[in-house]
């Protein structure tokens, strides 16, 4: 498998209950490594930009006020397979059909307050980390 990276938020809901750690350490037993982080609270003009692709979806407007309703931590996860890893260990999107162990399963509020972003593909991934990060931030 290949060393791929891929973006990680830690959503607000883990940020207000300081699982920030907790979120953390599930994702490094993984084998994933953490080669950049950084908390920011998002602004509505870059949680609208940031979810675009969902702009369409009932849940948008209530999504962007969601991920400005505290801070996040953005995060660029290094390793073999990243992106599908990571996927694999935050869990479904619902909580409730979260496998045992995901982060989704231990720590998700509901589908909307599920702790975590992670992105779905290797070329998301690029425009993903591109968004937060400049590759001066990353240090593999
Ligand atoms: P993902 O985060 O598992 O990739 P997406 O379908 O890309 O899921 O949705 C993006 C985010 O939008 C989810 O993580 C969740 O916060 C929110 N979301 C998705 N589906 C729903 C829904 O049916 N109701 C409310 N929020 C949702
Ligand atoms: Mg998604």
């Amino acid at each position: 498998m290949p060393t791929e990276r891929t973006l990680s938020i830690i959503k607000p809901d883990a940020t207000r209950r300081n699982l920030t750690g907790k979120v953390n350490a599930v994702l490094e037993a993984a084998g994933l490594r953490i080669v950049a982080q950084k908390r920011l609270h998002l602004t509505t003009a870059q949680a609208e930009a940031f979810y675009a692709v969902h702009a369409a979806r009932p849940f948008y407007r209530d999504l962007v006020t969601f991920m400005t309703s505290g801070p996040v931590v953005a995060q660029v996860l290094e390793g073999d397979n990243a992106v599908q890893r990571n996927r694999d260990v935050m869990g479904a999107t619902n909580p409730a059909q979260a496998a045992e162990g995901t982060i989704r399963k231990l720590f998700a509020e509901n589908i909307e307050a599920n702790s975590v972003h992670g992105s779905d593909s290797a070329e998301n991934a690029a425009a993903e980390i591109a968004f937060f990060f400049a590759g001066t931030d990353i240090v593999g």
